[in-house]
């Protein structure tokens, strides 16, 4: 059975989400947030001590993407991952995108917050500034598309939606343009992702 560590409200939402959409079978572990401070035992296998990770197994899976993708493959026929013939390099660069560029925005903007810098900081004001130029490029790429990686649902969507979701959670979402929150709101009603947030 596939094990999954989960803190509630971190990457770990995105696992969940691509093993409700594939229909696989699993079990939760929640952990205590940090894991860090709050789950020794885990620590011991995942040094790094973040959330999530997956047993599949003898295999021990850190990265929610590395995750996905390793998922994905027990289930091709999904076609989560680009098809043969398909444009692989903008599949990646929103891939990435998600988890690399909007996330390393929100993850900072959330470590402001826990440190109370004032909005007005100039290192705050700085972070919303890199935030809307980043939602910008986004924005561009949903003109007109549903799906931002492919025509249909793939783990470049599962990797953006994450990011948008933590900003719906922070209260950023008014910095959505029209086409984001349009995009957002479709993926977030899938019963999947619905089913995932209720883990
Ligand atoms: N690139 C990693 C990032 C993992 C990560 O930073 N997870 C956060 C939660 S979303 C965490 O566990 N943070 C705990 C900490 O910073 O101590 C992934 O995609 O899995």
């Amino acid at each position: 059975m596939l094990k999954v560590f989960h803190a509630p409200g971190s990457r770990s939402l995105r696992v969940l989400w691509m093993l409700e959409e594939l229909g696989l079978d699993y079990e939760v572990v929640t952990l205590g947030y940090p894991p860090r401070l709050k789950e020794p035992d885990y620590v011991k296998l995942n040094p790094a001590a973040l959330a999530p990770a997956l047993a599949d197994g003898d295999l021990f899976l850190t990265e929610s993407m590395v995750i996905g993708a390793h998922l994905a493959r027990k289930r091709p026929e999904a076609g989560l991952t680009p098809r043969p013939g398909e444009d692989v390099e903008s599949y990646e660069t929103w891939l990435w995108f998600g988890e690399a560029t909007l996330m390393f925005s929100i993850a900072a903007i959330v470590r402001a917050r826990r440190f109370k810098l004032a909005e007005d900081h100039p290192f705050c004001a700085d972070l919303e500034a890199g935030l809307i130029a980043r939602l910008a490029s986004l924005e561009r790429r949903l003109q007109g598309r549903a799906f931002v990686g492919a025509d249909r649902l793939t783990l470049a969507d599962v990797s953006c939606i994450f990011p948008l979701y933590r900003m719906t959670v922070l209260g950023l979402d008014h910095l959505m343009g029209p086409a984001t929150r349009a995009y957002y709101d479709g993926l977030a009603a899938r019963p999947a992702f619905q089913a995932a947030l209720a883990r």
